[in-house]
């Protein structure tokens, strides 16, 4: 019955699942769409066939009325986002990712929510070349996007534990078991050799009913934000070991303003599997999902809302059916925060790591400083590896004792600074990209984030709170790129300047926040905020986080649950 579920079935089915059924495993037109002079854009149906190799189609929103009026098509161009499990790129994977963006993109780098580049305003005759410069460096941008399993997110730091190297290894062990076998890829972008339409074992000829998302955590840290994806594995250690994982699935931020059936859910912890059964835990999870999922509604078609129609029960016992056998019961783990940690540390071989707040992944030159060209001329006398963290920061990782002192010379020289300079709060921000190239925003994110922490963090010395880290997340709409319904301060787009804010959500990613106020701009949002804070400052328990203190203090119900999220 399963297997039936996935047929295409015209009568019910999605149209993107048409489109998938008839793209021939990916290739749909998009060889011709690229050929087509007479158009910046692709044609519609391959707008949804280039997300699975890693591409969005989108225009230029500041200049979208202009445009309009002079009767000229959107200023189309791409985002390219590559996959880059575990977010680690070598310098010399760097330096040919930072070229890309100076030749072909708007000339700057952004790094992803998800530990990946992103390369925005790729016009169309320059699609092809960036995608073969991406893999000329043996990175690639194959299912970055699309209804598949995506890139594998893994905690980046690899002095923080033992088990570190296994657990990253396990991240591109997944990530590559799980990728489609499509050599549509390969045809289009890297001309290669066309070949017959290549079975998909794991995915079949629809794929997934959406995207799918996996992350490792190594606790104490969960930086990755484990319980906000589709698929989760913690790292279980013992005798500093690594003896297998703790299994979490069904996690999704996404939801759709004015809308209760959709919502956020925090992953429910499954069970532990040991090392050997993890690939085998990770396809069964996927096909579950491929056969039970929604391929009706798309809006309702992540795994979170399958979990939530079978129940976790059935859920479970479907999964055990596919493996053949049950998961063990889960082993005990503690998270300490889902944030970075700053500035330099030393590892147990002498080697130096350097962790950089970057404003909202966007790596940049500006007045103030040449983050992009001084973080390339790192990448020319440093031969370890720059790491993307899940928070959007930049780990330059691996530094040899002996050139620690050039590169704090060379951050000087181009004004980088490594973070000391900002408050807990913008430490602890995060923005996601909307305005001006996603289509989706409905209000700013990433340009508005620095002028409201700057409004926050004088209310929070007002109240002698400066030191307090207040995990803040802002982005233009309810899709929840930069993970908004895990911020102890949330906020979410409606319209330009105005935002839901939410407030309750735990420091350490493990619990949802909830509405508190609808719809507001930031005079409202800072005098929403300015009682609480003042409450926060005079009755807070010792290190008790906002996010908690919100709750105890009656402001706001706690939600232990997606299904309470709106309730
Ligand atoms: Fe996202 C769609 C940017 C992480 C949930 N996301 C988009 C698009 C592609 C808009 C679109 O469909 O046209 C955005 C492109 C903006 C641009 O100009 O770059 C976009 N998402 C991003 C990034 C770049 C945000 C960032 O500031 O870093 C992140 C790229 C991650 C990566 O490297 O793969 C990004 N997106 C996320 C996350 C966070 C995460 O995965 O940890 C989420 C919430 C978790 C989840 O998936 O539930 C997220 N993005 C969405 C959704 C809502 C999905 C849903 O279930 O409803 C959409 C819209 C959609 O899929 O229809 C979306
Ligand atoms: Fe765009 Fe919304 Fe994602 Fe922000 S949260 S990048 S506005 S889709």
């Amino acid at each position: 019955m399963a297997i039936e579920q996935t047929k295409y079935d015209p009568s019910k089915h999605s149209d993107v699942e048409k489109i998938k059924v008839e793209s021939d495993y990916l290739r749909g037109t998009i060889t011709p769409s690229l050929k087509n002079p007479i158009t910046g854009s692709v044609a519609d149906d391959d707008l949804m066939l280039i997300k699975f190799h890693g591409i969005y189609q989108q225009d230029d929103r500041d200049l979208r009325n202009e445009r309009r009026k002079q009767k000229l098509e959107p200023l189309y161009s791409f985002m390219i986002r590559a996959r880059v499990p575990g977010g680690v790129a070598s310098s010399e994977q760097y330096i040919q990712m930072a070229d890309l963006a100076t030749t072909y993109s708007s000339g700057s780098l952004r790094l992803t929510t998800r530990q990946a580049f992103q390369w925005h305003g790729v016009f169309k005759r320059n699609l092809k070349t960036t995608i073969a410069g991406i893999n000329k460096s043996m990175l690639d941008t194959i299912a970055a996007c699309g209804d598949v399993n995506r890139n594998v997110m893994s905690n980046p730091l690899p002095e923080t534990s033992k088990i570190h190297a296994e657990v990253f290894e396990w991240s591109k062990k997944i990530s590559e078991h799980l990728l489609p076998k499509t050599k549509a890829y390969h045809e289009i972008w890297l001309d290669g050799e066309k070949v017959e339409s290549t079975q998909e074992p794991i995915y079949g000829q629809t794929y997934l009913p959406r995207k799918f998302k996996t992350a490792l955590a190594i606790p104490p840290f969960n930086d990755v934000d484990i319980f906000a994806n589709d698929l989760g594995f913690i790292a279980i250690e013992e005798k500093g070991k690594l003896v297998g994982f703790n299994v979490t699935a069904g996690g999704g931020m996404g939801s759709s303003h004015g809308d209760d059936s959709t919502y956020p859910r925090i992953a429910d912890v499954l069970g532990f599997c040991t090392l050997d059964q993890v690939l085998e835990v990770a396809e069964n999870v996927v096909k579950v999902q491929r056969d039970f999922g929604n391929r009706e509604v798309r809006k309702l078609a992540r795994l979170k809302y399958t979990i939530d129609r079978l129940g976790i029960d059935g859920f479970k016992s479907q999964l055990h059916e596919y493996l053949g056998f049950e998961l063990a019961p889960a082993k005990s783990y503690d998270f300490v925060h889902n944030g970075d940690r700053y500035g330099w540390m030393q590892d147990e071989n002498g080697n130096w790591h350097l962790t950089l707040y970057i404003h909202s992944g966007r790596i940049v030159d500006t007045e103030e400083k040449k983050l992009f060209t001084g973080l390339v001329e790192i990448a020319k006398i440093h031969d370890g590896e720059f790491r993307i963290s899940p928070n959007q920061n930049l780990i330059i990782s691996n530094i040899k004792p002996k050139i620690k002192a050039k590169v704090e010379k060379l951050l000087s020289t181009y004004q980088i600074s490594i973070g000391e300079t900002e408050t807990p709060t913008r430490l602890n921000s995060l923005a996601c990209v909307a305005f001006p190239t996603c289509s989706l925003a409905m209000a700013e994110a990433e340009r508005y984030l620095p002028d409201f922490i700057n409004r926050l963090d004088e209310l929070m010395a007002k109240y002698s709170l400066q030191e307090q880290p207040i995990n803040v997340r802002m982005t233009g709409c309810p899709n929840g790129c930069a993970r908004p319904f895990l911020g102890e301060i949330g906020m979410v787009g409606k319209a330009p300047g105005k935002y839901n804010l939410y407030l309750g959500a735990s420091h350490i990613g493990n619990r949802l926040n909830k509405l508190y106020k609808e719809n507001i701009n930031e005079k409202q949002i800072l005098e929403a905020l300015e009682p609480l804070l003042k409450d926060y400052s005079e009755s807070r328990h010792e290190n008790e986080h906002f996010g908690d203190f919100v709750i105890r203090a009656n402001y706001i119900k706690a939600v232990n649950n997606g299904l309470d999220f709106h309730a």
